[in-house]
């Protein structure tokens, strides 16, 4: 078995600004792995810096070269990777990214597309929604009459402390009736419930990850209080904190993301506990790439996956992406490619471009 990796800098379309920061390029890790005649590839969904959860690139990639490459010699299934890998304590983005280099070469061998190799009940397209990140206001409003005209069946917007009001009410007044959520991305804490409570009369889907990344307690009594549901992302690190989320009332509604659970594995058990307790599920996304993005396209293509994603087409993210082959939407849906694994490969000129580094692991 050979593994690779390459460290790429991609420059993004537009900057992208959350409640924690804004990313103007891509700094991303692509393996790849070759074995028989076999190519397959992942991507480690962590940044340069540990602003959205507790892992980045560097720690990342420590875990997996000096932890997670012996435990993938074998090429295990991706459920025996995650059996053996959990002596090692969370970095749920670093196992992420060798259990999807397994589904993506396991699902090869198989013969078989990713998303009917992965999902028991395959629907065979994902719904899609865009992320908006924070702009000036009528940047933002431009952006979602231009993303509704494209078809996306979900805008949401980010939003941070002290701008919710004035990001949501012009997007209302223009948009009265458009499905619409808010991301916050942790940026609001148990002193703040009055003001989340403004947000009700913006008649929200969800409002996602209000509160403390690694929280579903405070989540659960802001729940009570607000009429719009909660969804959580960050907090939601394995099945059973979503479990538990669910029972306790910390969230209707769920973004799963494959890299932040340890993989396609625990997504599937995800949606599945979101499906038993009558809540929703959709896939998230990071901005990826087009390898990232083609493992959240597989993904969102199940029937437990209910809400649209974040999951746009390439072109909304890069003018250039490293890939041979790029997602469609029409009507808002985008349909995984029907060819063995993820069925994208790396674009030999884009890697040349955008390398700012490789190197052997095995
Ligand atoms: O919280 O969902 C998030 C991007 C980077 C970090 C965190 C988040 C996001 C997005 C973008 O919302 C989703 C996408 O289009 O990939
Ligand atoms: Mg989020």
């Amino acid at each position: 078995m050979d593994l690779k990796y390459y460290r790429l800098k991609i420059p993004m379309k537009s900057p992208f600004t959350t409640s924690f920061g804004t990313t103007l390029d891509k700094d991303v890790i692509i393996f790849e792995l070759n074995h028989d005649g076999i190519k397959a590839f992942s991507e480690l969904i962590t940044s340069e810096d540990p602003f959205y959860g507790p892992e980045d690139n560097t720690t990342a990639f420590h875990i997996i070269k000096n932890y997670l490459v012996k435990l993938i010699q074998n090429l295990p299934s991706p459920e025996k990777f995650n059996e053996i890998s959990k002596f090692i304590r969370g970095n749920n983005m670093a196992k992420a990214a060798m259990e999807m280099l397994l589904y993506d070469y396991h699902s090869k061998v198989a013969e078989k597309p990713l998303f009917e190799f992965i999902n028991e009940k395959p629907r065979g397209y994902a719904n899609a929604g865009i992320s908006l990140g924070i702009d000036k206001i009528n940047v933002t409003l431009e952006k979602i009459q231009q993303s509704l005209d494209k078809g996306y069946k979900r805008i949401k917007v980010k939003i941070r402390k002290g701008e919710e009001v004035s990001i949501l009410a012009p997007i209302r007044d223009h948009f009265p009736d458009i499905p619409l959520s808010a991301d916050a991305n942790s940026d609001y804490t148990v002193k703040d419930f009055k003001t989340l409570e403004k947000i009700d009369k913006f008649d929200l889907i969800y409002l996602e990850q209000p509160l403390y990344h690694d929280d579903i307690i405070y989540h659960s009594k802001l729940a009570k209080i607000l009429s719009t549901p909660i969804c959580l992302d960050e907090s939601i690190t394995s099945p059973e904190i979503a479990e538990n989320a669910f029972e306790i009332g910390a969230c209707r509604v769920v973004n799963i993301k494959p890299g932040r659970v340890g993989g396609l594995y625990n997504s599937n058990l995800i949606a599945k506990i979101a499906s038993k307790n009558k809540g929703h599920a959709w896939i998230g996304g990071m901005l990826e790439t087009g390898i990232g993005r083609s493992f959240n396209i597989a993904m969102a293509s199940s029937e437990l996956i209910d809400y649209p994603g974040d999951t746009s087409p390439n072109e909304r993210y890069f003018s250039q992406d490293i890939v041979d082959r790029l997602f469609e939407m029409n009507d808002g849906i985008i349909k995984p490619f029907n060819s063995p694994g993820i069925g994208v490969k790396i674009n030999e000129s884009a890697l040349t471009q955008f390398k700012v580094e490789e190197g052997v692991l095995s």
